[in-house]
């Protein structure tokens, strides 16, 4: 049995690894030299040193000299020596959130091998469709499953906008209205946290991500997120989590918390956003111009579906712009080429 560390994360039972995440993604990746080798999963990172879950428990794991923490990611599946709790290697991740920080490259991991990204939005003034299609060309291009959950309901007036507003935001988006105060939570989020699932949470500070996971998490979890109050005139968040962590949900999931938001950049997302503005990329072969900027042109389809009244031209505005953000923020190499 590993080092036991105490405080989040939570281990609440004994597990099989596939009720950990573990697949056949990750068993196909092991080496025949790494059979003695455990694999345990990245459940909480700091800047010197990593927590992670293994079938027996909570593990402080000793890293390589050549690697530093940067380099894992919550959620993600290592081989570690159950001798000496040293890290051995990383396994390649099946899905990833990637972003990019202010001028930062290579780009930074939010969270690894997540099945479902939970966007967290509140029904006020934190609501706003360009911010949330941030997220989801994020959980497109990670290859994450987006579902918006529309929080605080019982503040606002008319909670129907808010929903119709989100479901508008991509073909096929769930929509969910939950109080993450409140135990229905659990049951309304169940077809995602099932045994072995794993789900993460982004969003502005003060949508109630934290609140959610002290929900799912049960009354067996052993220390609660800290949450924290928002500001009433605007409906800011305090910043109250400032790390990502791992959580088991007490029917058999697991959940990522993440510190609130304020900006998040796109970059290296181009398919991530096409598949957000399916509707606007579906059109575009009809327009009579191959390489259509759907700006000015004439014969464009695009165009042609905003005067039919089919097309948001806000929609249209806000792909327009979040896809010049990504190419700025591309570099070419591993980008879409366009220079030779
Ligand atoms: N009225 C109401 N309050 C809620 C709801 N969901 C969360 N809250 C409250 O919102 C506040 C912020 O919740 P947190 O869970 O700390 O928010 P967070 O998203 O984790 O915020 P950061 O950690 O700062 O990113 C807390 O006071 C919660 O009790 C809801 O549906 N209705
Ligand atoms: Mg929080
Ligand atoms: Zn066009």
């Amino acid at each position: 049995m590993g080092k036991s560390v105490t405080g989040h994360p939570d281990f609440l039972h004994p597990v099989s690894p596939a009720s950990l995440g573990w697949s056949d993604f990750f068993e196909d990746q092991r080496e025949r030299n790494e059979a003695d080798l455990a694999p345990m999963r990245i459940a909480a990172v700091h800047r010197s040193r990593l927590t992670a879950l293994s079938l027996t428990g909570p593990v402080k794991l000793t890293l390589p000299a050549h690697t530093n923490t940067g380099d894992y990611a919550v959620g993600d599946w290592v081989l570690v020596d159950p001798q000496t709790q040293t890290l051995h290697r990383r396994l390649t991740r099946r899905t990833v959130l990637a972003r990019r920080t202010e001028g930062s490259r290579p780009l930074q991991i939010a969270a690894a091998n997540v099945d479902t990204l939970f966007v967290v939005t509140s029904c006020n003034a934190e609501f706003n469709p360009a911010r949330l299609e941030r997220y989801l060309a994020l959980a497109n291009q990670g290859g994450t499953n987006p579902v918006i959950l529309l929080t605080k309901a019982d503040t606002a007036v008319d909670v129907g906008a808010y929903q119709r507003q989100a479901a508008q935001l991509q073909r096929g988006l769930a929509v969910l209205t939950i109080n993450p105060r409140l135990p229905e939570a659990v049951s309304a989020l169940a077809r995602w946290c099932g045994v072995g699932q794993t789900v993460a949470l982004v969003g502005s500070s003060g949508v109630g991500k934290s609140t959610l996971v002290n929900t799912l998490a049960g009354p067996d979890q052993n220390v609660p997120q800290e949450t924290g109050r928002i500001r009433e005139h605007d409906a800011k968040g305090r910043h109250t989590t400032t790390s990502r962590s791992l959580h088991a949900i007490a029917g058999g999931g697991w959940v990522i918390d993440t510190p609130g938001m304020r900006t998040l950049h796109v970059s290296d997302a181009a398919q991530g956003i096409e598949t957000l503005f399916a509707e606007i990329t579906e059109l575009a072969p009809l327009c009579r111009f191959r390489d259509c900027t759907h700006a000015h042109e004439p014969g464009c389809a695009v165009q042609a579906a905003v005067s039919g009244g089919t097309l948001d031209p806000e929609r249209l505005t806000r792909w327009r712009k979040l896809l010049n953000e990504n190419r700025g923020n591309t570099p070419a190499s591993t980008g879409p080429r366009r220079r030779r």
